[in-house]
């Protein structure tokens, strides 16, 4: 059952890398940027209660791909607010302790902007630790309060909430920007393929590739390029070196192959 890989406290509190040579370069990042979400290292507390919001976190191991109640919108919430919703998870489940599954949807969906279908989920959670953990939890201390939450509740949390790691990368579709891609996810080192490795809303050097034909040199393979491509297509002799990615000395199917196997790249 995975826990909180280490690399996700680091991404944050590190500084996001910048990869920032030329005005060209600052746009780049900031339309990205702009898209982006930010990860926030959790800080755990030592009240059993904060559990909830760990499950909550989905950063166990998890299975199936049936759709939970929790929207796209509500899994990017938790993952951008994630000490927020630990926070206000850990006090509600504190004060509910003895209320139980309405009173901690109704204290969670005061602070929180979940889905109310979302916000069941926590409140399932808090009817399974108290049914099943409330002698380790109340008597045990937290490791074993923890351990009893963990084996008992993480799986019925992460149904409920529809949390999977479908790329099995150890990042639950939570934070992980391409679920199915396991090359990318928090923390992941670049791969030179021109996408978002590390899932910080950036590119860094390492993560964009060696495009070729990037003509317009604005830093992604798009529509500009193959225009300037095509404008010149058929061409036999003199043709633009910007144009010839294959160096054949003419302008074909060739470089347009070159072209498609690049659309869409952030390049360097
Ligand atoms: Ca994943
Ligand atoms: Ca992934
Ligand atoms: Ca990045
Ligand atoms: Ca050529």
């Amino acid at each position: 059952m995975g826990r909180i890989p280490s690399s996700f406290l680091a991404v944050e509190s590190a500084g996001a890398p910048r990869w920032e040579r030329t005005p060209a370069d600052r746009q780049l990042n900031a339309r990205i940027a702009q898209q982006s979400r930010r990860i926030h290292a959790p800080a755990f507390l030592g009240s059993w209660a904060i559990l909830i919001a760990v499950w909550a976190l989905g950063l166990g191991s998890a299975a199936g791909q049936t759709p939970g109640n929790c929207s796209e919108v509500d899994l990017d919430y938790i993952c951008q607010y994630t000490e927020l919703v630990q926070g206000v998870a850990a006090s509600c489940g504190n004060q509910c302790l003895s209320e139980g599954q309405a009173c901690m949807e109704a204290c969670m969906a005061a602070q929180l902007e979940l889905s109310s279908t979302c916000i069941g989920c926590f409140g399932e959670q808090t009817t399974c630790v108290v049914q099943n953990c409330f002698f380790a939890c109340a008597f045990l201390g937290d490791a074993a309060c923890a351990e009893c939450a963990l084996t008992n509740c993480e799986a019925g949390f992460n149904a409920c909430a529809g949390i999977v790691d479908q790329d099995e990368d150890e990042w639950t579709n939570l934070c992980d920007c391409d679920d199915n891609n396991p090359l990318v996810h928090p923390g992941a080192p670049g791969t030179g393929q021109g996408v978002d490795n590390n899932c910080n809303g950036l590119f860094s050097p390492a993560e964009l590739a060696e495009c070729t034909s990037d003509v317009n040199g604005d830093n992604i393979v798009g529509t500009e390029d193959l225009l300037s491509l095509l404008s010149v297509f058929g061409c036999t002799s003199g043709c633009p070196a910007s144009a010839d990615f294959n160096d054949d000395g003419m302008v074909t199917a060739g470089d347009l192959l070159i072209f498609l196997s690049e659309f869409g790249m952030y390049c360097l």
